[in-house]
């Protein structure tokens, strides 16, 4: 019973330590540069991504550009993906929870350096994942 207690001590104190970093963007060294980085534009309309799935390079700075066609607003929600992203200081602010809000008629730009992996992508405003607006990153 009490080792039971213990480890289910260990377990909320190892899930308290994960908070931080899923809602805390990891930041890219102040002398990464992005001033040569290869800019991946993707699009968010009534209901899609575009591209659908987003090819990255593992380790190589880029320049993420969201932009919203539309009058309403739509958000590129990929928490596994910013988690395991560095992100330069900067931009560092947009991201919450794992997510960016863009506005309608919006853009936002995006400065970071993946991880290899593959992560889910999608709009988590009611209703929209359901008609489609889901996506993928894949960082090789
Ligand atoms: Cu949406």
């Amino acid at each position: 019973m009490t080792f039971r207690l213990a480890l289910t001590a260990i377990a909320l104190a190892l899930s308290a330590c994960a908070i931080p970093t899923t809602l805390t963007p990891q930041i890219a060294p102040a002398d990464t540069s992005f001033a040569s980085a290869q800019r991946i534009e993707v699009t968010l309309s009534n209901f899609a991504f575009d591209p659908q799935t987003i090819s990255l390079r593992a380790g190589q700075p880029v320049v993420l550009v969201l932009t919203n066609t539309t009058g309403r607003a739509h958000n590129f929600a990929a928490p596994d993906f910013f988690a395991a992203t560095q992100i330069a200081q900067s931009d560092a602010a947009v991201i919450a929870d794992g997510q960016v809000e863009v506005a309608p008629g919006g853009s936002v730009e995006l400065r970071l350096v993946p991880r290899a992996g593959a992560y889910d992508l999608e709009c988590t405003h009611v209703g929209h994942s359901i008609r489609g607006m889901i996506g993928s990153i894949v960082v090789r």
